[in-house]
């Protein structure tokens, strides 16, 4: 096992790795930028290097500066986290060629899920089922045509190199198709610099379903169920749950058997994501993420397992502590993210937090790297804490959330606890009936 790993990242997802380390019995060294000197992660971290500046390209996406600070230290693993370089299969390979353990995926599963077409070809080649479509980049708006009317309109333009909903067009008929498609193709050229874009059917009402899976890369690998992240506003997720609302048993255990198997023929190692849009009884593949996500405590929480401790045995070249058969859904959990947001616009809010107070009891987690008289930096985003809530089933994980939210304190700064409260007041989501749409109609009616 390491005795040593550095935390490429900040926030509470820093916090999160040196909680697992600390359990582990690994030291733990944090790295930052001169505006997180006083951040929590530094302050929790048995050592902590500074690696740059205030902006996140000079210092958390600074892949020599990290490398360096591991050399410096002595680390031999890195926990990238999430965003920053933990997609990043170039930084994977430097670590590798350097001595030090990426713990996450093998560069090369990092690089096929990173572009999406190869992405899609990779989950049906597996089994996955996929959202019908082009199938391959589409060249022009000739072809664009073709593809469109072979399989019937409505359809969406995607960027290749996208994801995460940047550089995507709905067109709903011929006429909407050459608009839709030159904009894509120079969104996709602005925003990633590769205007490679394909085509798939348009899902009017999905839900967001994204399955958990694990593989220890020597022909183990397990689905933890899925989260339903339906709950959207401009592709960031705010209520996440699992199991999901809308899956039933047996539908779980079909998809879940997929992707674990797929897994295993792909040699897969450490946590990964399946996303699917899932309507009318169907799941369609759409994009794997090769990361821990932000969402991943609700599948902890109705797992008992500790997903970080399993990254990083993996990562050593252990096997994982348990197998598919020891695997049992126990209630039910639902995380809302606690934003430095002003509402209506959610407009980021840093500044001091004069007093922080964290909920507690029974079922409640609050993974959060704040403390009362610490100041949020503007240079980063802007979630300050995941409130997660576990409960014997939904109503009363519901009934938690809402008595969790009400002995939450954050003085300072505009968050967006309030929108939680109105949330959980709707009886769609009391019922969990929603879809990917809901959110950003329901905040249309109440703030035009
Ligand atoms: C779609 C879709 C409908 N049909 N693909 C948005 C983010 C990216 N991960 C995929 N996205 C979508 N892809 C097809 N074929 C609708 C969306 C979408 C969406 C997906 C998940 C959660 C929220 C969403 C909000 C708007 C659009």
């Amino acid at each position: 096992m390491f005795e040593k790993i550095l935390i490429a990242n900040r926030g509470e997802i820093a916090l999160r790795v040196i909680r697992a380390c600390r359990e582990m019995g690994i030291r733990s060294v944090a790295v930052h930028s001169t505006a997180d000197a006083d951040a929590m992660h530094v302050r929790m971290a048995d050592e902590s290097v500074c690696i740059g500046p205030a902006p996140s390209s000079e210092s958390y996406l600074n892949k020599a500066a990290i490398i360096s600070a591991c050399e410096i230290t002595g680390a031999q693993a890195v926990h990238p986290g999430y965003g920053f370089l933990s997609e990043n299969a170039a930084f994977a390979q430097a670590l590798e060629e350097h001595g030090i353990v990426f713990i996450g995926p093998r560069a090369e599963h990092i690089r096929i899920m990173g572009d999406k077409i190869t992405a899609k070809e990779t989950a049906k080649s597996l089994g996955i089922p996929v959202v019908p479509g082009s199938d391959c980049g589409v060249p022009d708006v000739e072809s664009a045509h073709r593809v469109a009317v072979g399989m019937g309109f409505p359809v969406i333009i995607k960027a290749t190199a996208g994801g995460g909903g940047r550089g995507m067009k709905v067109a709903r008929n011929a006429e909407d198709l050459e608009v839709a498609f030159r904009t894509a193709r120079s969104e996709a050229k602005a925003a990633f610099g590769n205007d490679e874009v394909y085509i798939e059917k348009y899902l009017q009402k999905p839900r967001h379903i994204e399955v958990q899976v694990f593989g220890d890369g020597r022909g183990g690998a397990v689905h933890l169920a899925e989260r339903d992240c339906s709950l959207q506003r401009r592709h960031q997720k705010v209520f996440e749950e699992a199991p999901g609302p809308a899956i039933t048993p047996k539908m779980r255990a079909e998809i879940g058997n997929i992707c674990a198997t797929a897994m295993r023929d792909l040699g897969y190692i450490g946590a990964g994501t399946i996303e699917f849009l899932y309507e009318d009884g169907h799941f369609y593949f759409i994009e794997m993420n090769t990361r821990l996500q932000v969402e991943h405590p609700v599948t902890e929480m109705i797992f008992g397992v500790d997903l970080v401790r399993e990254q990083i045995r993996v990562a050593a070249g252990l096997p994982m502590s348990f197998s598919q058969d020891e695997l049992e859904i126990n209630g039910h959990a639902i995380e809302v993210r606690i934003n430095a947001e002003r509402l209506p616009n959610f407009a980021p809010c840093p500044g001091k937090v004069k007093v922080f107070h964290a909920p507690g009891g029974l079922g409640v987690r609050m993974d959060s790297a704040l403390y009362g008289g610490y100041s949020i930096p503007p240079y980063y985003d802007s979630l300050i804490g995941k409130l997660i809530v576990h409960g014997r089933d939904r109503p009363e994980a519901l009934a938690r959330l809402k008595r969790a939210l009400g002995e939450l304190i954050v003085d300072g700064v505009d968050t967006t606890v309030p929108l939680f409260h109105a949330l959980l007041a709707e009886p769609e989501i009391q019922s969990g009936d929603y879809t990917i749409h809901w959110l950003e109609q329901w905040l249309a009616r109440q703030f035009g």
